[in-house]
């Protein structure tokens, strides 16, 4: 088990719905740490470089103008095995099939086909980078060294 960083967004309709506090305290709760954290609102360039990965599918047109479309709050989080850890929290891609109790669970219903079929946006409130590599891609191109910070959570004992 090892102390991992991971990249953490609450997307445009996550910060419009006011779901900020909300979708940062799931990683808070469950004792991961954050350890960066700053708004941005993402022009062309940045949104292009962080979905570089998506660049042939059909939809990364809308994918862009949705991380374009409103400020981001991006976060830094902190734990043991955090990458998948978040990722479960913040549960599967398509709002139909993620379980209750998931972020994407918890503020959303709708799946990717429906958005799809009527060619619109497709929303799911938060992006979490997927494995290592991307978490340390996803970091970099988010923060700079000196925005992260390491300190103790003061329940660092019975929660790391
Ligand atoms: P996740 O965010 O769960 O890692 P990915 O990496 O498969 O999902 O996709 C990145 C983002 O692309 C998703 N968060 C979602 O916003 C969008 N997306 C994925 N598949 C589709 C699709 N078929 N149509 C529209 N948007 C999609």
């Amino acid at each position: 088990m090892a102390i991992e960083r991971t990249f953490v967004a609450v997307k445009p309709d996550g910060v419009r719905r006011g779901l900020i506090g909300d979708i940062i305290k799931r990683f808070e709760q469950r004792g991961l740490k954050i350890v960066g954290f700053k708004m941005i609102w993402a022009d062309e360039k940045f949104a292009t470089e962080h979905y570089f990965e998506h660049k042939d599918k059909p939809f990364f047109g809308n994918l862009k103008e949705y991380l374009k479309s409103g400020p981001i709050v991006a976060a830094v989080v902190e734990g043991a095995d955090a990458i998948d850890v978040v990722r479960k929290i913040v549960g599967p891609t398509s709002g139909d099939v993620a379980p209750p109790g998931t972020i994407r669970g918890d503020f959303g219903h709708m799946g990717i086909k429906h958005a799809d079929g009527k060619g619109r946006i497709y929303f799911n409130l938060v992006h979490a980078s997927d494995k290592k590599e991307t978490a340390e891609r996803e970091i970099k191109l988010w923060f700079k060294p000196e925005e992260l910070h390491s300190y103790k959570r003061v329940d660092e004992e019975e929660v790391m």
